[in-house]
């Protein structure tokens, strides 16, 4: 499971400091299970530098790197591993871009937020990256595997 391509496929969410902080946790966890993935990780935690570093690593070359260090390490994080067919894609979807002056309401950073530099949450961009992503936030006994009947319903 986890496998992508299936309706398994998995992605790896947070919700940034200003997303906790500004109390959108439900607003945005709300979104994700009413469009029909399924949460099979969370937890909550203040990320050190050195964790947000690693988890940005890709982006150590950009300018706006330091500042998105310190965003990002400085508060509340929500980590969360959403499963279902095509959520790495679909996530990024109900994400909308990474500018919010560029994400179409409807989408979280559309209806949620103005600043690229606080867009409030954070969803994989490949399936190899949320991989790379899960495994980095998450115990291998911190995702769950559990069949839902609603499932029945949705595929
Ligand atoms: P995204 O995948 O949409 O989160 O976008 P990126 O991985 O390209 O960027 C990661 C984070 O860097 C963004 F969420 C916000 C921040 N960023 C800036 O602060 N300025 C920029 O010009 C681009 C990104």
């Amino acid at each position: 499971t986890g496998l992508p391509g299936t309706n398994y496929e998995r992605t790896f969410i947070a919700i940034k400091p200003d997303g906790t902080e500004r109390r959108l946790v439900g607003e945005i966890i709300g979104r994700f299970e009413k469009k029909g993935f399924k949460l099979v990780g969370i937890k909550i935690l203040h990320p050190t530098p050195e964790q947000a570093a690693k988890h940005y690593d890709d982006l150590k070359s950009k300018p706006f790197f330091d500042g998105l260090v310190k965003y990002f390490s400085s508060g509340a994080v929500v980590c969360m591993v959403w499963e279902g067919k095509d959520v790495v894609k679909t996530g990024r979807k109900l994400i909308g871009e990474t500018n919010p002056a560029l994400s179409v309401p409807g989408s979280i950073r559309g209806d949620l937020c103005i600043e690229v530099g606080r867009n409030i949450i954070h969803g994989s961009d490949s399936t190899q990256s949320a991989n790379d992503e899960i495994t980095l936030w998450f115990g291998e006994t911190e995702v769950t595997n559990y069949e839902s009947p609603l499932e029945k319903f949705i595929y």
